[in-house]
């Protein structure tokens, strides 16, 4: 458990991690190099492989053309089945636990099985909650849940804490890709008050302003992907 292992490490001594997210359906893979050197000089620790819905065999070929260019963990933040690759280091075993959708919370996992039995993949158990973030997002179409409205702290922090008793190894607090808000900072706080395992937070983060405060709300990993999609210069503010 290499990958999971560094996460509680740098957790224990507050160390801020930084994901970068990728979506194998935007990326071009003609600019890889220029993209892994922009990524190498930044404060960025891991590289999230994930997308809601990406063409059979774009991942794998993303993944295996990524794997040589850096030493960083490639992880799969996998939207389906299809975007599992041997070459990533580990894969979030996500269950969409803010929704009651069998499909996200038990029957694609069993549909995983098979695949991830032919792979060396890290498999990191994580709970999956969507909050609400001002608009319909695509894991909210694609999963056909509902996410967590803003006002239900105690529902939020309560699934969290779920989530970690079931014995989840991360918990993963999502607004969304593109969300118009990202995860509210007194939210970040109220779920981390009383969970003990490390606490992931993506959805509409695009300024160092708002990287910093989900930090210091108890964020352990941000992940951000629409910031970098939209303005690769968002890299040059978060050079090392
Ligand atoms: C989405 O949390 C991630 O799953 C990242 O969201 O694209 O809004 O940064 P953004």
């Amino acid at each position: 458990m290499t990958v999971y292992n560094d996460i509680l490490s740098a957790k224990a001594a507050k160390k801020r991690l930084l994901a970068i997210l990728i979506d194998p359906d935007k990326f071009d893979v003609n600019l890889i190099s220029q993209f892994v050197n922009k990524i190498s000089e930044s404060i960025i620790t891991h590289i999230f492989v994930g997308g809601s819905t990406v063409e059979v065999e774009v991942t794998q070929k993303l993944v295996s053309a990524l794997k040589p260019l850096t030493k960083l963990p490639i992880v799969l933040f996998p939207g389906d089945v299809t975007q599992i690759s041997k070459d990533a280091d580990a894969i979030l075993f996500l269950s969409l636990i803010s929704g009651r959708n069998p499909k996200y919370l038990i029957e694609k996992q069993i549909e995983a099985v098979s695949i991830l039995k032919q792979t060396n993949l890290e498999v990191i158990p994580t709970g999956y909650i969507l909050i609400e973030n001002g608009k319909k997002t695509a894991v909210q179409r694609v999963t056909n849940t509902l996410p967590i409205p803003t006002a239900l702290q105690s529902l939020v922090a309560d699934t969290a804490k779920a989530g970690e008793l079931l014995g989840k190894k991360l918990i993963y607090l999502e607004a969304g890709s593109g969300a118009l808000f990202p995860v509210p900072l007194d939210m970040i706080s109220f779920v981390n008050q009383d969970l003990k395992i490390p606490l992931i937070v993506g959805g509409g983060i695009r300024t160092i302003q708002q990287l910093g405060d989900a930090y210091m709300a108890g964020a352990d990993l941000v992940v951000i992907g629409t910031a970098f999609e939209n303005n690769i210069d968002f890299f040059n503010e978060l050079k090392r």
